[in-house]
């Protein structure tokens, strides 16, 4: 009986310390749905990341940090995807597309994240046709994507047209823009701006054939257009430490009973 007794003990020490060295891993899938209207605004892929909250790329009305320079003239997360993890090397990140998401169109991508680590969602995302224009969240701790119990605080961030910013390099003119036929994206003229919330400047690209195809009508997305939307669900991950310890505890439990 003293046997049992120990067996049952050790089982709940087992089991007991597995829970509490539990890491709060999830899989959480991200989808950005482009929302603009057939013949409106697309985008370069969405580049994201998962962090604690103090990766800052830009700030309203300072000049655009290089990072995000290249993703709103270019589309490229070559600089900012790096530098998100120099100020965050915990961080999770990736980018959500290979190519243009084009009016109707969706990009994915799943993550595994420890939500006490990396609790805040951050994205940036070049909008199509444009020289610099893009989608993000000024504030690193805007979006609390994951609750202290590890379940989902947030399942859906929408954008408008009035959230477009304008990064302040590059000066809208069509022949350097990207997403347009015949264009050199690789030209650019200094801005010399700030950033700031910009959406007249799609006026620049209307009636121009877009590298898809579609000709531009920038009529078609006023402030208040629903423009994007970001949807995330979660799956636990399986624990197969904590599955194994288990199955060793209740051996050892079966075991010792049989003896006694
Ligand atoms: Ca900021
Ligand atoms: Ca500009």
């Amino acid at each position: 009986m003293k046997k049992l007794l120990f067996g049952a003990i050790a089982c709940m020490a087992i089991l007991t310390s597995a829970a509490m060295s539990r890491a709060a891993l999830v899989d959480v899938s991200v989808q950005f749905e482009n929302l603009s209207p057939t013949n409106g605004i697309s985008y370069a892929p969405i580049h994201v990341g998962f962090g604690n909250g103090t990766f800052d790329g830009f700030d309203n009305g300072s000049v655009a940090p290089a990072p995000i320079v290249t993703l709103a003239e270019l589309g490229s997360g070559a600089d900012w995807l790096p530098a998100f993890v120099a100020a965050e090397p915990n961080a999770v990140t990736g980018s959500l597309g290979g190519g243009p998401i084009l009016p109707g169109a969706s990009a994915s991508g799943t993550f595994r994240v420890d939500t006490d680590v990396n609790p805040f969602f951050t994205f940036a995302g070049m909008v199509l046709p444009s020289n610099d224009l893009f989608i993000g969240n000024d504030n690193p701790q805007a979006f609390r994507i994951f609750d202290n119990a590890g379940g989902l605080a947030i399942n859906q961030i929408d954008q408008t047209g009035a959230q477009i910013w304008d990064a302040g390099s590059e000066q809208a003119i069509a022949n350097n823009a990207a997403f347009i036929a015949g264009a050199n994206a690789g030209n650019r003229v200094a801005e010399n701006g700030v950033v700031s919330f910009e959406l007249t400047e799609l006026q620049t690209y209307n009636g121009l054939q877009t590298g898809a195809g579609y000709t531009f009508d920038s009529s078609l997305v006023s402030g208040a257009t629903p423009i994007g939307r970001f949807s995330f669900s979660v799956t636990a991950v399986p624990e197969p430490t904590s599955a194994a310890l288990l199955g060793v505890a209740l051996v050892g439990f079966s075991l010792r009973r049989r003896r006694a």
